[in-house]
């Protein structure tokens, strides 16, 4: 069997304290669980002198992390990555900055990120990268003659041509895209959506879902992140009787719970959430003192403008909530920008009554799925989803879609999440259980390394083959 090595900007090592908050370090530390190989990434340190990357092994994995420059990092990873492509693809266009000394720096981190990695690939390893972050690192290890299968993940949308487009190197991305020999996306509209912009402007012949490109041939198709299913629902079983989750439920006083949980990031619509819980209070006078509206949010990229406006207005949005309804013995809305871990949101999201998931864009949304998994199949809570999450194409079934700009009818779903009779909410949860059982972070790993290894077999390039 070839060696996979997996890159991406930030690698999650077993051992690390640090509570993760990110959707591409859950799904691959749940998809890799029982994998062996390489996973390559930025360490998370910035020097003046960045040596070779520090490989550690923990079991069949090994780590190998590198140190980056302090100006290379800002421009590479706040600069272009979530300055430009970030909002360009979650098509937030008046928040996207184009500085061209950012996309120079994001290209030399990556031509640098394939520099260090060549020296620790060996003949039949085969590459998955990931995310926006590295787009030209496929293209970049060509350069330097690596001839084995590289593939690519996009956890992000990927948005209409026309709005890639806007971007002023996007024929160059393009082209480093059709470096790859597979790529995979999250939805059918992010697929049908890249098929069409490197047909257009990258100048590749389609061929149904694969590209033809300078006598190359790359595969691409769809592969919905996911989670450990029954493995998180397990945990959220145990949890609900942990010391914090039990300290929670009883300062509910028995009032129902409706929860979010995500990074602090404007692609998840919290200030809309927020006005729509308002409106809910004004609207739905029933629900005064009964019920009780928590947002966990992790600060996330605060370096960035944007994201310092962000947690400003929502400050002020739970500050105005909370001077309109609140009594003296009841506060209708709790928002913590400190993490949590792991197993205590599992236990959280088992105990809300409606879970709140209403991004503006996702590529697909973690949480959506973890609310799903988390609840009791006897006495389940309900979903408030976005149609703009990719989870819809699975959860739209059984969830409660709004358009998260929609501030009235998104209040309308909280009202109708919070008074739904529990034969719907039983029927609704088995409706989102049923692809979530079946598609998993194991399949969904599993999925695109046998596709990986499929190329590499037809190009005669697995160990012994080579
Ligand atoms: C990207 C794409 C795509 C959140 N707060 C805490 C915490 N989390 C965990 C959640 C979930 C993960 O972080 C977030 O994943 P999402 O998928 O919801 O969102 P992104 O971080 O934006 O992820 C996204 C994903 O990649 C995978 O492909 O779905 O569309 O944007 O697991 O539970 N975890 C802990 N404490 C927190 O406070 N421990």
């Amino acid at each position: 069997m070839a060696r996979l090595v997996i890159v991406s900007n930030r690698v999650s090592v077993p051992s690390s304290r640090r509570v993760e908050a990110g959707g591409l370090t859950v799904v691959l530390r749940d998809g890799l669980r029982r994998a062996e190989g390489l996973w390559f990434g930025w360490s998370g340190e910035l020097t003046d002198h960045p040596g070779p990357a520090k490989v550690t092994t923990r079991g069949k994995m090994s780590y190998a992390l590198l140190d980056l420059k302090s100006a290379d990092y800002r421009g590479y990873y706040f600069g272009f990555a979530n300055g430009s492509l970030w909002p360009l693809f979650h098509y937030r266009l008046g928040l996207m900055e184009w500085k061209s000394e950012h996309y120079r720096a994001y290209r030399a981190v990556n031509r640098h990120f394939a520099e260090e990695l060549i020296k620790l690939l060996r003949p039949g390893d085969q590459v998955w990268v990931h995310d926006y972050q590295l787009i030209p690192l496929g293209e970049e290890l060509r350069k330097l003659g690596y001839k084995g299968t590289i593939g690519f993940y996009l956890h992000i949308p990927f948005p209409s041509g026309d709005v890639v487009e806007v971007l002023p190197a996007h024929a160059e991305l393009g082209k480093a895209l059709l470096a790859y020999d597979l790529i995979g996306v999250q939805t059918d509209r992010d697929h049908h959506a890249m098929l069409d912009f490197l047909e257009r402007w990258g100048g590749a012949k389609r061929e149904g879902a694969d590209l033809r490109y300078a006598g190359h041939v790359i595969r691409t198709g769809v592969y919905r992140a996911a989670i450990d299913t029954v493995g998180f629902g397990k945990e959220a079983a145990t949890a609900i009787g942990s010391q914090d989750v039990r300290s929670l439920e009883s300062s509910l006083g028995g009032r129902m719970l409706l929860l979010g949980i995500e990074r602090l990031d404007y692609s998840k619509g919290l200030p809309l959430r927020f006005a729509a819980y308002e409106q809910l209070l004004a609207g739905h006078q029933d629900w005064l003192r009964k019920v009780i509206m928590l947002q966990i949010a992790p600060v996330s990229r605060g370096e960035l403008a944007q994201y310092r406006t962000l947690r400003s207005d929502l400050e002020r949005a739970t500050g105005r909530i909370a001077g309109r309804f609140a009594a003296p013995d009841w506060n209708p809305i709790r928002y913590v920008n400190q993490p949590v871990p792991r197993k205590v949101v599992s236990g959280y999201l088992r105990l809300a009554q409606v879970g709140l998931v209403t991004p503006l864009r996702d590529g697909m949304n973690l949480v959506a799925k973890e609310f799903v998994a988390a609840q009791d199949p006897d006495d389940p809570g309900v979903l408030v989803l976005s149609r703009f999450a990719g989870a819809c194409e699975e959860l739209g079934e059984g969830a409660l879609l709004v358009n998260p700009l929609d501030i009235e009818r998104t209040a309308d779903a909280m009202h109708e999440a919070l008074s739904m009779p529990k034969d719907e909410r039983i029927d609704r949860w088995q409706r989102c259980m049923e692809p979530l059982r079946a598609w998993t972070a194991r399949t969904w790993y599993d999925a695109f390394v046998h596709r990986l290894d499929e190329i590499s077999a037809a190009k005669g390039s697995l160990p012994s083959a080579a």
